[in-house]
């Protein structure tokens, strides 16, 4: 887990907010779930759609940037990628509480 940073200076949600991402073994060619979790005070947090999904994902491959930017299916922040080749994918996560948009990024490794 880590704390994510507002875009904005919203010390309020640093303070409160966490956002992890699910341990998932990702193997390049296949599809993977990636999850993430949103909490405000240790409850899961309020999503508000953004752009006309509750989260946007984006995955940068470290060295070429190749990417891919997939949403989440309903209401979830659960996301189904597919990484094309073995690596470390630096992952962008959108998304919006109590009107404020938010960008956490992780990095996801590719293993064969
Ligand atoms: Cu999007």
């Amino acid at each position: 887990m880590s704390v994510f940073a507002a875009n904005g200076a919203n010390a309020r949600a640093r303070r409160e907010s966490r956002i992890g991402l699910a341990e998932t073994t990702a193997r390049p060619g296949e599809e993977s779930q990636l999850e993430f979790a949103v909490t405000r005070d240790g409850r899961p947090a309020q999503l508000q759609d953004y752009l006309g999904a509750k989260g946007h994902l984006v995955a940068l491959r470290q060295g070429d940037l190749a990417y891919l930017h997939v949403h989440p299916d309903a209401d979830s922040l659960k996301f189904m990628a597919t990484f094309p080749t073995a690596g470390a994918y630096r992952l962008f996560l959108q998304f919006k509480v109590d009107g404020s948009v938010h960008t956490a990024a992780f990095t996801q490794e590719v293993s064969p």
